[in-house]
């Protein structure tokens, strides 16, 4: 079969729920990936920063294999040699005394969600059903109907209503609405992105994270971290709030915390927060098996072994500086942190941010544009220096291309 096969076969028989750059991958290595015609590519999606160590990282792998063969799930009505062992191991790794172990991003979140609701209730003496969290426009948290329902981004929740209620929506990087938003006592918890993802690598300003942080404590208001795409090391520290020294009281980690292997996810909080749920009130068939377990524990290890956040951090720099010597009228705006980095393609000639993407995965480079015209720029944190300026020349190669082209 050859790369139109494989897209005629999903065009047929699945769900027509993804519009996919047109490219069969099927093996994947470090910072590459293989089509099956063999073709060899740069990878600066990273599969939306879930492989954040690698393609196909021997370490993380050989703990999978390993573990595949002795056991893979117990469900959670039993105990299984493998999750306390993990759980401390996250634990002090982020300095949290809890961990609530789950599958998805967006489940994650949805468990932040309930633990803030139920603190609300039992901690903070809020009428029950009355609680409040308040998140930020532009937020991407997963496609739950929940989750969605915190959405202003119509493509993910128009006709998926009714919605579900009790939250109240202010702009992202503006603490005078957060001030305004945090007077209603009702007010339980603040969930954000320390970046946002999908609107499209969103920085905020220098001192938003740690000065909401102040705010929602003055308040008495959990701060939410979402760092399923911001978190293990991808904007150059372990956690993007790192950044800000600032130690959400609920955080929310994905993607990555397994190397792109399997899904898994994680919620950590200490112990005022995450004992307010109880035995038998939430949970999930897989979250905590023995397989997740070896595995996410790798993951991190990888993670720190190699010192990715630093070579993040580095890189990201080296990134940014080599894209901004590309003299195109194509590229309106280069921005990011760490290695999570976007460019803003200002479209010429009819040809947009779409076609630069294919001239890119022409050229052997993979990305994917966001809102029409955004390109995002996230490489496998593994990348040298070297495959960074190769890289950068793939990127000037097909603008420079595109500019020629005419309809
Ligand atoms: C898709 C975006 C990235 C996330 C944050 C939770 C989740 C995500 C901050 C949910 C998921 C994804 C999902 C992926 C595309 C992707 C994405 F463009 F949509 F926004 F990464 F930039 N919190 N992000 O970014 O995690 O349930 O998917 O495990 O195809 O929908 P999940």
């Amino acid at each position: 079969m050859l790369t139109h096969d494989y897209i005629a076969l999903e065009e047929k028989y699945g769900a027509h729920n993804y519009h996919p750059l047109p490219v069969v991958l099927s093996k994947g290595e470090g910072v590459f990936l293989w089509d099956v015609e063999g073709k060899r590519y740069y990878d600066f999606l990273s599969a939306y920063s879930a492989v954040n160590q690698g393609h196909c990282h021997p370490k993380i792998v050989d703990a999978m294999i390993e573990q595949a063969k002795t056991l893979t799930l117990t469900s959670r009505a039993f105990y299984n040699d493998c999750l306390g062992s993990y759980e401390k191991f996250i634990t002090e790794f982020f300095g949290y005394e809890k961990i609530l172990p789950m599958n998805s991003g967006a489940e994650a979140d949805e468990t932040a969600l309930k633990l803030c609701r139920r603190w609300a209730y039992d901690k903070k003496g809020i009428k029950e059903n009355e609680a409040k969290i308040i998140v930020c426009e532009g937020n991407f948290h997963g496609r739950t109907i929940t989750v969605i329902s915190m959405s202003n981004d119509p493509d993910s929740y128009k006709g998926f209503g009714p919605y579900t209620p009790g939250f109240i929506k202010i702009p992202y990087n503006d603490l005078n609405a957060l001030s305004k938003a945090l007077e209603d006592s009702n007010v339980a918890g603040f969930l954000v992105e320390p970046i946002q993802g999908e609107a499209g690598v969103v920085v905020p300003d220098e001192g938003y994270i740690s000065k909401a942080y102040s705010m929602c404590k003055a308040k008495k208001v959990l701060f939410i971290a979402d760092e399923v795409q911001t978190g293990l090391a991808r904007t150059g520290k372990m956690l993007a709030c790192d950044h800000e020294n600032v130690k959400p009281d609920i955080l929310i980690l994905g993607k990555a915390l397994s190397g792109g292997t399997m899904p898994i996810s994680a919620v950590l909080a200490d112990d005022d927060v995450m004992l307010v749920i109880k035995p038998g009130e939430h949970g999930s068939t897989f979250g905590g098996n023995p397989l997740s377990a070896k595995v996410a524990a790798a993951a991190l290890k990888v993670l720190k072994e190699e010192k990715l956040d630093e070579n993040a951090e580095k890189l990201g720099n080296l990134f940014r500086q080599e894209v901004r010597k590309i003299k195109s009228d194509m590229i309106e705006l280069v921005r990011g942190k760490g290695l999570l980095n976007a460019i803003v393609i200002k479209p010429k000639n009819g040809k947009e941010a779409w076609d630069v993407c294919l001239k890119m995965r022409d050229n052997g480079l993979l990305a994917k544009p966001t809102h029409g015209h955004i390109i995002r720029f996230a490489p496998p944190l593994v990348i040298t220096e070297a495959q960074v300026k190769e890289a950068v020349k793939i990127i000037e190669k097909s603008i420079q291309e595109i500019s020629e082209e005419r309809f």
